[in-house]
């Protein structure tokens, strides 16, 4: 395949790796080898040429001095981040003979592979590893820290992780930003709703806080946290009770809507507004809106389903464009998770079969706290790649104490000394997506674009293809699925039969076109991967699964005897936890702030800009109160996964709940409670 390597100067085509769903294609330019300045690539045909603050300043962190270059092993005690630098074979033999050893001791299932999407690239984050583990027979990890909670619940209505084209989102006159922080976390939607605004679109948006997205709202309609399974009964209650329903189309394209229709009577605008905090004539105008809307588009965000009901939140939300008909309007319907188009083919990829059937546990990777703290079979090893666990996973307390067991040989993969990687054994360089070749598919919208290294990689580091290479090798493993190219890697990926809406993308097309779209030919209606192919406004599956075959509000768990709802989400300069190791990022976001509401803030004798401390059972912070209407009295909010740094505390998952959600075994970050407090 084509490498821009050799080529010292000029400005080559790339496309983002973070996960994000805008996946935006880039323009690299370079200079003596460098990369000098990274923009959007105005020939993409949804982002073009726009892209966020984080990656316009992504060269300072691909040349921050504080990347690593070379392997290192651990001299001091845990976590107390002293290492020397090693050479790769030393770092590899060490790893390889630390691990026969725990097989030979306590099998395969002592190791645990720890990964997510800290790069998008699919061979990169799904490719050799998934083959390397497989073939081990290491411990699974349920990779569910995202948005399994949310796809689940939709997929029951839906058939799968399908929705609108973004594209036609500019025909839509109302759209719906719901639990979604689009400003920061899918900037391209906030531009395609813009152009619609422009063509006469009303935006509503509907969060438990008023930040950016709140403010360019027409509407914005706050919600208490976790009731939006609720607002989106109650809203079916007014649509079918006032005749706002669109019958002709649920006739053709849903099963059980006469069910749905007596099941929703029972949840009246008047129950619906004391637990949302929307009050009755709110309800009946934002109901009345969507119905008679020409066309009304949902963008279903991660914020509403972090939580205990978020996949039955989720389901709800996802039957409204159905009951009024929107999924038949150019530009109306809905959006959770796009990723079923461009659906690679997984088991080639990673290659299950090579488990040979073997039955090995499985850890939720949100439980990883919990998990390596168990004493029976205990995990002892963690690799950790393309993942921050230290910061990123919920009541962090409990992992930190896990990875800094005496007895875990953990090694960590990443292009810094993370958090994680601090607690490690051994940490080995990673490259920049820029450094690798890799295929790239959107979870948003519809272009799968393939990936040529533009410059060296950075000093010793090594991709996890590579890497992966190597441990099957002085592992003894001689498979031929460990033998082949990243290319081969792609082109096994690539060839999927089983998803009609890529069978034009080729490697060899991808090589000769930038940016290759789904084929959209087919009617999303016809044929829905459900079992019935139709809309499932009640769903045997679900019955068969142990839930409730139609959309039902369960109230969030129980969590303490603590004053506020916890929110801590992401912000709009770091991507999870990456970047907030960045001097340049950093200065931008200033620092983690906690919003709470006037009233409550005055009855704690809290002021504006003024430190407090946010605690529970499972941690403590000390945050900034940025005091105002941004949220509703009992609700507080953070923005960005900050870790402890330079003496200050404020690791929001050190509150965070390791509970598992309704449906999908999701996360539940945002279901905590805690108190606030003065620092005295
Ligand atoms: N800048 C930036 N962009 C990112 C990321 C990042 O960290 N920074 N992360 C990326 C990743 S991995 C993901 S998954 C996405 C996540 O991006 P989003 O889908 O936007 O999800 P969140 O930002 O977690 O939450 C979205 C909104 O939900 C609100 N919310 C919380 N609880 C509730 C509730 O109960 N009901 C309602 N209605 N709203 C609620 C929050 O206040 C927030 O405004 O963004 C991706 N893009
Ligand atoms: N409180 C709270 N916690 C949350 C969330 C929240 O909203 N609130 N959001 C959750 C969500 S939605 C998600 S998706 C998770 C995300 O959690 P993570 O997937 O852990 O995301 P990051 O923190 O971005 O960490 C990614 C790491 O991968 C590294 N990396 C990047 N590229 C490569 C590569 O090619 N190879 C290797 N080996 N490493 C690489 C980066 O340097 C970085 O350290 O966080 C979750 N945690
Ligand atoms: S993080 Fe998102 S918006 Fe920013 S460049 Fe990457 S894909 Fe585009
Ligand atoms: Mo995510």
């Amino acid at each position: 395949m084509t490498s821009y390597i050799d080529q010292k100067n000029g400005v080559f085509p790339s496309v983002c790796s973070l996960d994000c769903p805008d996946q935006c294609g880039l323009l690299i330019h370079k200079e003596d080898g460098k990369i000098t300045k990274i923009e959007g690539d105005p020939n993409h045909p949804v982002t073009q040429g726009s892209i966020c603050n984080k990656v316009r300043h992504m060269t300072s962190r691909l040349y921050d001095e504080n990347r690593l270059q070379y392997p290192l092993k651990r001299i001091g005690d845990k976590g107390e981040g002293k290492f020397v630098r090693i050479s790769w074979e030393e770092a590899i033999a060490e790893i390889t003979s630390r691990w026969k050893k725990l097989i030979q001791e306590h099998g395969t299932e002592s190791i645990l592979p720890y990964s997510f999407y800290g790069n998008m690239g699919l061979i990169t984050s799904e490719g050799m590893d998934r083959r390397f583990f497989n073939k081990l027979g290491a411990s699974q990890l349920d990779r569910k820290i995202c948005q399994s909670a949310g796809t689940k619940g939709y997929s029951y209505t839906m058939g799968g992780n399908i929705g609108v084209d973004p594209e036609d989102t500019i025909h839509s006159k109302l759209i719906i930003f719901w639990g979604i922080n689009a400003v920061s976390t899918n900037m391209h939607q906030v531009m395609l709703a813009q152009k619609a605004r422009k063509n006469g679109a009303k935006i509503v948006v509907i969060d438990v806080h008023k930040n950016q997205t709140g403010r360019l709202a027409d509407w914005f309609i706050p919600i208490k946290p976790g009731t939006d399974g609720m607002l989106a009964l109650g809203l079916m209650h007014i649509l079918f009770n006032n005749n706002l329903v669109d019958e002709a189309f649920m006739q053709e394209h849903t099963v059980g809507h006469k069910e749905l229709r007596e099941h929703v009577k029972s949840f009246t605008p008047e129950q619906t507004a004391a637990i949302t905090g929307v009050s009755v004539e709110d309800l009946h105008e934002l109901a009345t809106m969507y119905a008679t809307s020409p066309s009304a588009f949902i963008r279903i965000g991660n914020g509403l389903q972090h939580h205990d009901n978020g996949g039955m939140a989720t389901r709800a939300i996802s039957c409204l464009p159905a009951v009024t008909g929107h999924w038949a309007k150019k530009g109306g319907g809905a959006i959770k998770s796009n990723s079923g188009f461009l659906a690679h083919n997984e088991d080639q990829l990673q290659r299950p079969d090579l488990l040979a059937n073997k039955e090995t546990r499985v850890i939720n990777m949100n439980q990883i706290g919990d998990a390596l703290l168990q004493t029976e079979d205990p995990v002892r090893s963690m690799f950790v790649y393309n993942s921050n666990p230290a910061v990123v996973a919920p009541s962090a307390n409990k992992v930190r104490q896990g990875l800094l067991r005496d007895d875990l040989f953990l090694v960590v993969h990443d292009l810094f000394l993370t958090e994680t990687a601090k607690m490690a054994d051994i940490v080995l360089p990673a490259t920049s997506s820029y450094e690798n070749t890799d295929f790239y598919a959107s979870y948003w919208h519809h272009y799968v674009q393939l990936q040529q290294p533009v410059i060296e990689p950075f000093g010793e580091a090594k991709s996890n293809t590579e890497v992966f290479r190597l441990l099957a090798a002085e592992m003894g493993i001689s498979d031929e699925a460990f033998t082949v190219t990243d290319e081969e890697l792609i082109q096994a990926s690539l060839d999927n039969e089983q998803n009609p809406y890529t069978s034009h993308i080729t490697l060899g097309v991808l090589k000769e076109n930038q940016y290759m779209k789904a084929d959209m030919s087919h009617s999303l209606l016809e044929n829905l991967p459900t079992a019935s192919g139709k809309i499932e406004l009640y769903s045997e599956t679900m019955i068969q699964d142990g839930y409730d075959p139609l959309p039902i509000f369960v109230p969030i768990q129980p969590d303490g005897d603590y004053e506020f709802m916890f929110i801590p989400g992401p912000n709009h300069n770091f991507l999870n936890s990456t970047f907030s190791n960045n001097d340049k990022h950093q200065k931008l976001e200033k620092e983690p702030k906690v919003h709470l509401n006037s009233a409550d803030a005055s009855r704690l004798f809290i002021d504006d800009g003024e430190m407090v401390k946010v605690w529970n059972d499972r941690g403590i912070c000390e945050l900034r109160a940025a005091v105002g209407d941004n949220v509703l009295p009992g609700v507080a909010v953070t923005q960005g996964l900050w870790s402890d740094q330079d003496g200050k505390i404020q690791l929001v998952n050190a509150l965070t709940p390791d509970r598992l959600s309704d449906i999908g075994d999701g996360a539940t970050f945002f279901s905590g409670r805690v108190n606030v407090s003065k620092i005295s």
